[in-house]
């Protein structure tokens, strides 16, 4: 049977006392979310008519969840991240700062500590022989177009299998395949030696992949390339490009495709000499344009937890 119960001095005074909201101890903005998600969660509960069984489901879902260590790539797959840098490029059209290379999300798999070379670095480290040698290479720079130097590009992506090194289920990888990090010269250009990705699917019997099959979606990413570009004096990019033709290009379960992030991928040859796998190869030049701080801060600093491993 629907009742309605929320709006009763009882309901709302179990919000304030469960929140501690106005108490004088206790965390003033920990207290204000908490009381508002609460209350959010409480009026769909009477709304909805959700029954306790479906609480419960729920509740026990949580529990799996952080058993499973996936509470960061389920908010990738439901758009909350998504949703925060929508909420980022509304701010930065409020101050009127265009003109950088679009963001897009971190993900999850992000691991510190890669080791820093100077403006080229070799990072398939492990043997696969299911991917093709890939190049990408570009130039960093302000919106002024000049050059960048000595800005740090750091970049992360997966096998030919869909995995990432650190978190890869087979063992297959070493600490930092397929991670890692350049520092620009006066040129601002960057280039990693690598291997074409494949995209990514959730663990099949994960907690995130379980929630999306009750959805009806599935859990998989178009093949694409992580990139941090950071510099002293500009903010610093979170960003990633896709691999143009994978056919899942417009239906990443985790909704980081921008049209300005799919660069051509051009085939050339000349890879032997430059020490690559094969002498064809393919490549792609995928060129950054940092914006400015604001007010003298970098507002696109995110602090998350984050993996992290000695090079
Ligand atoms: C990934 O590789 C990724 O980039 C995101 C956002 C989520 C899961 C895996
Ligand atoms: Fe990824």
């Amino acid at each position: 049977m629907s009742v309605s119960v929320f709006q009763t001095k009882e309901v709302q005074d179990l919000l304030k006392a469960a929140s501690n909201l106005d108490a004088g101890n206790g965390n003033a903005r920990f207290q204000q979310i908490v009381h508002r998600l609460l209350g959010d969660l409480f009026k769909a509960i009477d709304d909805l008519d959700i029954t306790p069984d479906e609480v419960w489901a729920g509740v026990n879902y949580l529990n799996k969840l952080g058993q499973d260590g996936e509470a960061a790539l389920l908010a990738a797959g439901l758009g909350l991240e998504k949703y925060l840098d929508i909420r980022m490029d509304a701010e930065d059209k409020a101050v009127g700062l265009d003109g950088g290379t679009p963001r897009t999300i971190e993900g999850p798999l992000y691991v510190a500590g890669a080791p820093v070379r100077d403006s080229v670095s070799r990072i398939d480290v492990n043997p696969d022989p299911d991917a093709g040698p890939l190049i990408i290479h570009g130039t960093v720079t302000g919106v002024d177009g000049k050059p960048v130097a000595d800005a740090i590009v750091e970049c992360w992506h997966a096998n030919s299998k869909g995995f990432y090194s650190h978190f890869d289920p087979t063992g297959a990888q070493t600490e930092f395949n397929l991670r890692g990090a350049v520092k620009t010269g006066a040129d601002g250009r960057y280039e990693f030696r690598t291997l074409m990705p494949v995209g990514y699917g959730c663990p099949p019997h994960g907690a995130t992949q379980q929630l999306l099959n009750v959805l009806g979606r599935h859990g998989n990413r178009p093949a694409h390339v992580h990139f941090f570009v950071t510099s002293d004096n500009a903010r610093k990019l979170t960003t990633q490009f896709n691999i143009e033709g994978d056919p899942l290009i417009w239906d990443d379960f985790a909704y980081a495709t921008r049209e300005e992030l799919i660069p051509h991928v051009v085939e050339k040859t000349g890879g032997t000499a430059l020490g690559l796998k094969a002498d064809t190869y393919k490549d792609i030049e995928f060129n950054f344009t940092l914006t400015p701080l604001v007010q003298g801060k970098d507002n696109q600093i995110v602090q998350r937890l984050r993996a992290s491993a000695a090079a």
